[in-house]
């Protein structure tokens, strides 16, 4: 390995002669000077030279020795550099990546992904995603959850048949995982609590700015809660976690986008769905993105919060695994999060018993067969239990103000995009 010194590291290394390495981000050669900028990982270094520069996006090793300088990104450059040219670009980028604004349209940055994707403001969403993921773990694992991971090639559709993707699975039919849902329920007999960050599929037959045919949930779910307010209380946690580490890892990524962070109250404010829709004057069984945004403004302007949820949405919105409310007929214990107007989370209690699930399909108008490796975990004693499952993407756009979901998703697939 070579002893390679980071860009934001150079200030440690005052008067030494160190070797970086990156990808030229810029370079400008004066009459008598040029200057070359080097990205890596960390941010950028400067170096200063006499002779002719290799060309944006060529990989380069550049030794020097660290001389301060106002001017330069973190207030030193290399001097009297040795360039090695580890690899030529074929091709310039579509856009130039050293301007502060990337200045392309959002259909030119997908499609040149692998290059787009290396201006710093591109990046940066990925680098809070990246964050929010290990904040997510952290909290998990200090609350005693145990991570999972199920199987995305499945035998039965888990939220609704409609927008599930189907396969050949060797003659057979199958298919693409809306949601470890199932999996994760079974595991809650295994361990108890259980999360598991992964890919899942919706052929989503709209072009929204909301939803991906492929998109990383957050998948949480614990046994033996008393109803889905411990795993409201859990959530809460997540999420704060999951801030707090962006805070840490990613504030540079935050600053850039000029992303502010919300605080997570200590309670976060919670109404009844028959609550949501007096506020917004709606009798529908379900809430409209319109609603969404106005609940969100409610909430703000009640609570100061920018989170909200809303709790006992009806039964027969539901998918059929949810535990409905003892209390109130008709409606369930199934809650939704909201944040800045969009719905981020959804998760509730389940049904435990399995005669319940045996009821909840029939009155459905299904049958158990296409469910019965599934309905097994209950059939051998499974706890009162619930989860929630948040979509990694909504919520890092709704945290760097994003108006498109696919400018927070490095690859995404959509109705139209399958490359790269
Ligand atoms: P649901 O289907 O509501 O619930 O999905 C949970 C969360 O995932 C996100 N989401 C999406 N993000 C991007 N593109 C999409 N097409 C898309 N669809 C959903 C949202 C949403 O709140 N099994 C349940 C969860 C549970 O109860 O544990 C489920 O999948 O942020």
């Amino acid at each position: 390995m070579i002893s390679r010194v980071m860009s934001a590291e150079l200030a440690e290394h005052a008067g030494q002669r160190v070797t970086i390495a990156g990808w030229v981000h810029r370079r400008r050669q004066l009459k008598s000077v040029s200057f070359l900028v080097v990205r890596d990982r960390t941010g950028l270094a400067q170096a200063v030279t006499a002779r002719d520069l290799p060309g944006e996006e060529s990989v380069v090793e550049v030794t020097g020795t660290v001389t301060a300088s106002p001017q330069a990104p973190g207030g030193f450059e290399l001097v009297a550099p040795e360039i090695e040219v580890l690899a030529e670009p074929c091709t310039a980028p579509p856009f130039d990546l050293y301007r502060p604004e990337p200045g392309a349209t959002l259909p030119t940055i997908l499609d040149h992904a692998p290059v787009a994707l290396r201006h710093p403001r591109l990046r940066a969403p990925l680098e809070i995603a990246a964050a929010g993921v290990a904040g997510f773990r952290e909290t998990l694992d200090g609350l005693g959850f145990t991570e999972i991971h199920t199987p995305k090639i499945v035998g039965s559709a888990t939220e609704s048949g409609a927008n599930v993707f189907g396969i050949d699975y060797f003659g057979r039919p199958a298919y693409l995982a809306q949601s470890p849902q199932f999996c994760k329920q079974a595991m809650v007999g295994v361990f108890e609590r259980v999360y598991e960050v992964g890919p899942v599929f919706r052929a989503e037959p709209h072009d929204t700015v909301r939803h991906l045919a492929q998109y990383t949930s957050l998948d949480a779910e614990l046994g033996f809660v008393r109803d889905h307010r411990d795993v409201m209380a859990v959530l809460r946690e997540a999420m704060a976690g999951m801030l707090e580490s962006v805070r840490r890892r990613a504030a540079s990524a935050a600053a850039l986008l000029g992303a502010t962070l919300p605080e997570v109250p200590a309670e976060i404010p919670a109404i009844h769905f028959t609550e949501a829709q007096r506020l917004t004057s709606s009798e529908e069984p379900d809430l409209s993105p319109a609603q969404e945004r106005r609940l969100s403004e409610w909430a703000l302007r009640e609570h100061g919060s920018e989170f909200l949820f809303v709790t006992g949405y009806p039964m027969a919105k539901r998918p059929f695994y949810t535990h409905p409310d003892p209390a109130r007929p008709g409606y369930s214990n199934g809650f939704d999060l909201l944040f800045r107007g969009l719905e981020l989370v959804t998760g509730g209690q389940r049904l435990h018993a399995y005669a319940d699930y045996v009821a909840a399909l029939a009155a459905r108008g299904e049958g158990t067969e296409a469910y019965e490796g599934y309905l097994q975990a209950f059939t051998y004693g499974m706890p009162p239990h619930g989860g929630f499952a948040l979509g990694l993407e909504r919520w890092t756009a709704r945290l760097t103000g994003a108006a498109n979901i696919r400018q927070v998703t490095a690859f995404p697939r959509d109705l139209h995009r399958l490359s790269p």
